[in-house]
């Protein structure tokens, strides 16, 4: 696995801490864009975004994903990826809003779950809408598989053509309702997956380190940041996305894997 170009993505913030909680989180569109540009330089080619209204809420609302995406573009140029996952309860059309501005990529989760104590909702019925909006616009997805059965779900969907030829897929371990953080499962999703599938793993909270880790040593892509992870060691809060980036670009390092730019991640993953 050595030389091969590690994808780090950043998910700088999601849908579930709020700033009064971690005084870090980057939530107006200026943190947004400067957390990115920050992460970027630290060695992140993919953005993972969700924004936030005026008040901190999360939101889908298609001017904010506007403004801070001009925002990032004008510091750097990495591979940007909506969320449409949004936060739980989202109705699927605001969840979709974002699309029409043809970002690179977006997600798509691809099963219903418990998430904590609500449940993120993703129906057949909503897997197909979402995935036919992300088609219609010329979008890469990429699958988020937060659950063995949800890769079921993935290659039956892709078997009848729901899904597009060219797509990559996110295992999210550690969700309380979803499969643990124990490296064993990803290994086992992973041992799955068609050769030349590109994948990359988040791991929530304390599970960040030792799946990222564990995905550098056998050749996969990883992702880091607030979104999954506040935490650089028990107890101590990062102060920024970019520390989260520097530590796994410099583990990254040490296994000879070097950071992949973004073009390099546009050519990897053909966008
Ligand atoms: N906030 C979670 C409920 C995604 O970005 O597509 C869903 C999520 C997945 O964050
Ligand atoms: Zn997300």
């Amino acid at each position: 696995m050595a030389h091969k170009p590690l994808i780090i993505t950043c998910a700088i913030v999601g849908a579930e801490i709020m700033k009064e909680d971690f005084e870090h989180l980057p939530v107006t569109p200026d943190e947004l864009a400067s957390s990115a540009h920050e992460a970027v330089k630290a060695g992140a080619s993919i953005i993972h975004l969700h924004v936030r209204d005026e008040n901190g809420k999360p939101s889908q609302r298609k001017d904010i994903f506007e403004t801070v995406t001009k925002k990032i573009k004008k510091l750097c140029n990495p591979i940007i990826q909506y969320s449409t996952g949004g936060a739980v309860g989202t109705p699927v059309d605001e969840r979709c809003a974002p699309l029409s501005l043809k970002p690179d990529m977006a997600t798509l989760s691809m099963g219903t779950m418990n998430f904590g104590t609500e449940v993120f909702e993703n129906t057949e019925d909503i897997i197909k809408k979402i995935s036919n909006e992300i088609q219609k616009n010329n979008v890469m997805p990429e699958l988020e598989i937060f659950d063995y059965g949800m890769l079921d779900t993935a290659f039956r969907f892709l078997g009848k053509v729901l899904i597009p030829d060219k797509f990559h897929m996110d295992f999210v371990l550690g969700v309380p309702g979803g499969a643990g953080g124990d490296v064993r499962n990803l290994v086992h999703l992973v041992d799955r997956l068609p050769e030349n599938q590109t994948w990359t793993v988040a791991g929530v909270g304390r599970h960040q380190l030792p799946l990222t880790t564990v995905a550098i040593a056998m050749g996969g892509n990883v992702r880091v940041g607030f979104e999954d992870n506040i935490y650089y060691h028990k107890g101590e809060t990062a102060k920024s996305n970019a520390q989260l980036v520097e530590r796994i670009a410099r583990i990254a390092g040490e296994f000879k894997r070097p950071v992949a730019s973004s073009d390099e991640a546009r050519q990897i993953l053909g966008l």
